[in-house]
């Protein structure tokens, strides 16, 4: 009996001990750790009491966050009080439902439905914090943003802050498939769990809504682009009512990805022709029906003609007759079509980077008023470093949004540090020659032709790891990416620092070498997979490692070869105007500049031309040497990531500290097989000594060819 009580005893004391402080992740960046005892004075003075200005969902939902905030971060809340009592109080919530807002008179105006105010100002002779919006979402908007700040040690007195989104659809996509395969997924199975929805609610999706809250996402495509039509059952979409019930207090709307063959291949007609009456009233009453459901739903994400996916092709019509279909469906209802330009096809052997332009510039100004056109934010695909699409700029009468890869497909998925915030700041900065007050990528997304069609979609990589997205790293790319859609010019930098603060905590040196890790990251990835303008040099379907000798596949741009174009006089793809001319797809004075090589920046070198081997580069070193030098600087550079992590140690918990040396370690290797690798291929062409100091692949080039990676997840 003794001996029992004992072990009773010590399991307790066993799972109850790690279990407080485990750092498993799951927290994300909303930790609301313990504060320090001066910074607690503080913050405890500007907070003893809570006083929500209204009693919906939403508020409900942002005094919750206040609670678990405040009573993490300073070891008790303060109570929810009916009205400004006492110095100190927080007052939340509209004009419309809190008459003591509503008499502060707060120029709100200019907000819209999302934006939101925090002011210190005196309400009822007291010292207090307002949180005022026009709607109950932009105070929720407001809490988050109030309690982030204290997360990083910022002061929360005499605050004047005034937010307000610059686009209105900040989407994550996710692909994810009805049997909880996640395509390009690499942090577990789906978060969905469609078999036990839509009984089971699981509190994990109020804690999904909850961190998309948090950085202002306000809509989620649920499954995969490449979709089942069975999503449109109805079995289906009651789960699908239930997650956006769950998710509405948040401010998100749910939205489904749509196959375009849906009457047929779910048996109901005998062709998906968008100008058949039949196939119009099919998705008239598809609609009615999902609006019974979901009154909020947002609409649909179209995949059509593109890798295999049906499509209004499929009956000679064109894409903007398939998309004007099913947005006609969606009018009444206020719902819109994202319509995708990642098309391209199997018969045309025309460059890849050019056929969505195409495809879809002749189509400028044939839209219906609810349809955007989703574009990603290179010409090929995700790349870890393309030129920006060229169709931002060259579409003035069709909304455009923005659609980048959150998950990390092409660059080393959920192992390998690649913090995205430099690379769409890259693309959104570009300059488009577009005529608008703000000629950037960022300036067309903006611009919504007087739809408020605005937005950037991000696919999702969140999954069913414990951690969410596959490694600590990975967070701070589904964060960063809900930032820049709330303001597409956000400093990449200040984002990495606030997520480090808030992920990893604020000492001083923690934050410094974290951040600066960050901000380094994607240009070794680039360094040692695809420097100089190359692309989609990976392995064929997982695309997981280096296979820049591919050139055996079906369709030409699959293979990696189409890509680099190595011979024994040069290497680089051609797409001057005496190429393919690609570069006529942009802007006069931006193809201009590419189509010269002394012009293009070294960067998109290859990208954009054919050069031979002795090329000098601006470094003064051949186009061979600097190839190799690149190369070796993305492995050195990982060595440096993981120098600069192992001086963390004493800082950061182990559970999070030894996954993510371990992680280094895994990137570290695979930077030095891409390196090997690519070397040992392109000196197979370029026949040239290595510079001097840079070491010979340690295998001959068979030996990388034969290395197989099966089962990698995500395909
Ligand atoms: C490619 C992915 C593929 C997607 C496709 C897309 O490899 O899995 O289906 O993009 O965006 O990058 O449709």
């Amino acid at each position: 009996m003794r001996f029992f009580t004992m072990l009773a005893l010590m399991v307790a004391a066993c799972s109850a001990a790690p279990a407080a402080q485990a750092e498993d992740g799951y927290r994300l960046w909303l930790r609301y750790e313990p504060v320090g005892a001066e910074l607690k004075t503080d913050y405890v003075a500007a907070a003893t009491q809570l006083v929500p200005g209204g009693d919906s969902a939403t508020i409900r939902a942002a005094s919750d966050e206040f609670a678990r905030g405040l009573s993490s971060m300073l070891g008790s809340a303060p109570a929810i009080a009916p009205r400004v009592s006492r110095d100190g109080a927080i007052l939340y919530g509209t004009p419309a439902t809190s008459p003591a807002i509503a008499a502060l008179k707060l120029p709100l105006s200019n907000l819209g439905k999302e934006g939101f105010l925090i002011r210190s100002v005196p309400v009822n002779g007291h010292r207090a914090t307002v949180i005022a919006a026009n709607e109950d979402v932009g105070v929720l908007y407001g809490v988050f943003h109030l309690l982030e700040r204290m997360e990083r040690h910022e002061p929360i007195a005499a605050l004047d802050i005034a937010e307000k989104p610059k686009l209105n659809l900040r989407l994550l996509n996710h692909w994810d498939n009805l049997d909880g395969h996640v395509e390009r997924g690499y942090s577990g199975e789906s978060i969905w769990d469609w078999f036990t929805l839509p009984e089971w609610k699981k509190p994990r999706y109020t804690d999904y809504a909850r961190a998309d809250a948090s950085i202002g996402i306000n809509g989620t495509v649920l499954n995969n682009v490449n979709a089942s039509p069975d999503i449109l059952q109805t079995r289906y979409l009651e789960k699908v009512a239930t997650l956006a019930d769950i998710f509405r207090p948040y401010g998100i709307k749910v939205y489904l990805s749509a196959n375009f063959g849906s009457p047929v291949a779910l048996k109901e007609l005998d062709t998906a022709d968008p100008l058949d009456p039949r196939v119009q009233q099919w998705w008239q009453a598809k609609a009615d029906e999902i609006y019974r459901l979901i009154p909020d739903f947002g609409g649909f994400l179209v995949k059509a003609n593109s890798e295999g996916q049906p499509g209004p092709q499929d009956y000679h019509r064109s894409h903007a007759e398939g998309a004007n279909m099913l947005a006609a469906a969606l009018k009444p209802h206020h719902g819109i079509v994202m319509w995708r330009a990642f098309v391209y096809s199997a018969e045309d052997d025309t460059d890849r980077a050019r056929q969505a332009y195409a495809e879809f510039k002749p189509l400028d100004g044939k839209f219906a008023d609810n349809v955007v056109v989703q574009v990603k934010n290179g010409p090929i695909d995700f790349q870890p470093r393309e030129p920006f699409h060229p169709l931002f700029g060259a579409m003035p009468e069709t909304p455009l949004m923005m659609e980048v890869q959150i998950t990390k497909e092409y660059l080393g998925f959920n192992t390998h540090l690649a913090y995205l915030g430099t690379m769409w700041a890259e693309a959104l900065d570009a300059y488009t020659g577009y005529p608008a007050p703000d000629n950037s990528v960022a300036g067309v997304l903006e611009d919504g032709k007087g739809t408020g069609l605005t937005g950037m979609a991000g696919v999702a990589n969140v999954g069913s790891d414990r951690n969410w997205s596959g490694s600590e790293f990975d967070q701070a790319n589904w964060y960063a990416f809900g930032r820049f859609a709330w303001n597409p010019s956000a400093d990449p930098e200040a984002i990495a620092r606030d997520w480090t603060r808030m992920t990893w905590g604020n000492d001083p040196k923690l934050v410094e070498t974290v951040t600066a890790m960050m901000m380094r990251s994607r240009e070794a990835v680039v360094d040692y997979m695809t420097p100089l303008g190359l692309t989609h040099q990976m392995a064929t379907g997982h695309h997981h490692g280096p296979g820049p000798w591919i050139s055996d596949l079906a369709r030409p741009e699959w293979n990696p070869a189409y890509y680099n174009r190595a011979d024994s006089n040069g290497i680089g793809f051609d797409r001057s105007e005496s190429g393919t001319d690609a570069v006529a797809d942009y802007a006069p004075e931006v193809g201009r500049q590419v189509n010269s090589i002394t012009t293009t920046p070294e960067m998109f070198l290859l990208w954009f031309h054919h050069l031979p081997w002795d090329y000098k580069l601006r470094s003064g070193d051949t186009l061979w040497d600097g190839l190799v030098k690149s190369y070796d600087r993305g492995v050195d550079a990982v060595a440096g990531l993981q120098r600069d992590w192992a001086s963390l140690k004493p800082l950061i918990d182990t559970q999070r500290f030894d996954e993510e040396t371990a992680f280094l370690a895994i990137q570290h290797k695979d930077a030095k097989w891409w390196r090997d690798a690519s070397i040992a291929y392109f000196q197979s062409k370029s026949n040239r000594p290595l510079p001097a100091g840079h070491a010979e692949p340690p295998h001959d080039l068979e030996y990388y060819k034969a290395i197989r990676t099966p089962y990698a997840p995500g395909q």
